[in-house]
């Protein structure tokens, strides 16, 4: 539109005033501020869900391989109906507590942020490894292993079992993959069973398990029966649960198997908790929760009824790497809880 020739210049050209690009710089800052604010508090949102989520699956993949290690608890087969033959040498090694196998499940709890209901066995801690947290607790299953394989025969025993001296033979199954010398192993054909360990592998698959080698060795090569084309052969091991220190002095979830170093099962675990699910009446479910030390009779000195334990309850709490609350700028924690019975102990 033209404006008439009569309009003031000064009215037609006034231009913007000093107020107003004030007004619109202010207006500018506050919207800068505004995004600004946006943005960090979506940083903040994003950091605190990336932290959670961190958590949360650590705390699934943790308490997935300890109730798979606890349902097995004790599990080898149809190792309850049957005599055991246990050839390993106790007198050669100072392990027994991870040999224990007639314990399959057992814990120690923290009665203060030093100490345990009882001392600590020495072989929860690798040689050369870290003590488990003060205040935290220690759980201890023992259990067959996944790797499990038909026994096929015993070439050596020339198929007569009714002698005592053939039940020394090797064995031969059907695979050794996941095997190797120095394994415990557990056989049994459902009429016997046998604990030894194996001291070499032969060709074809024959495990031999002789004494006088390895560590703790078998004490005599009887295994107490023939096993001469019948029978599952298993790897058994022990699994030790405890919180410790990494090298850069963060708590961890830890697992000892076997005489394996103990490792690290999962970072951040800050807390670890346990609870025994006890079947003191013999009705098969559980009537009583209670911590390692319980002392049902009153005596004084607990009971360490592990016989009757039939579920356990493992509390864990895991913490951010990073300090991402938006609350006191510390990391971000969260509790886990799980219930798990133990398969060999339920109806
Ligand atoms: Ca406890
Ligand atoms: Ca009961
Ligand atoms: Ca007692």
């Amino acid at each position: 539109m033209n404006l008439p020739f009569s309009t003031p210049l000064a009215d037609r050209q006034r231009g913007i005033s000093l107020v107003e690009i004030m007004v619109s710089l202010v207006a500018g800052l506050i919207l800068t501020a505004g995004v600004y604010e946006i943005y960090i508090s979506n940083k903040q949102t994003y950091r605190v869900n990336e932290a959670m989520a961190t958590i949360q699956e650590n705390a699934r993949f943790a308490l997935e391989l300890m109730s798979r290690d606890i349902r097995m608890a004790g599990y080898v087969g149809c190792y309850d109906e049957v005599p055991i033959t246990n050839t390993l040498d106790y007198s050669n090694t100072t392990q027994d507590f991870l040999l224990d196998f007639d314990t399959p499940i057992e814990g120690f709890e923290a009665v203060s942020n030093t100490a345990w209901d009882r001392t600590l066995d020495a072989n929860i801690v690798t040689p050369g490894g870290n003590a488990p947290e003060g205040g935290t607790d220690v759980l201890v299953i023992r259990r067959a292993d996944e790797i499990s394989t038909p026994i096929t025969g015993q070439p050596n025993n020339r198929g007569d079992c009714s002698k005592a001296a053939q039940h020394t033979a090797d064995l031969k199954v059907a695979s050794t993959a996941g095997l190797s010398a120095g394994d415990i192993v557990f056989a049994t054909n459902c009429s016997h069973a046998s604990i030894f360990q194996i001291t070499n592998i032969n060709t074809g698959n024959n495990l031999v398990h002789q004494t006088g080698s390895h560590i703790p060795g078998n004490h005599t090569t009887d295994l107490g029966a023939c096993y001469a084309g019948t029978g599952e052969l298993t790897k058994i091991s022990s699994r030790i649960y405890f919180v410790g220190r990494t090298p850069d002095n963060r708590l961890a979830l830890y697992r000892r198997e076997g005489l394996n170093p103990a490792e690290v099962l999962v970072d951040g675990v800050t807390d670890f908790q346990v609870l025994y699910g006890l079947d003191t009446d013999g009705d098969g479910s559980v009537n009583l929760e209670v911590t390692a030390d319980y002392d049902g009779n009153g005596d004084g000195s607990p009971d360490y009824a592990w016989d009757k334990v039939v579920s356990i309850r493992v509390s864990l709490t895991l913490a951010s790497r990073d300090n991402v609350s938006v609350i006191n700028a510390n990391p971000i924690s969260k509790d886990f809880v799980t219930v798990v019975g133990i398969r060999n102990r339920l109806p």
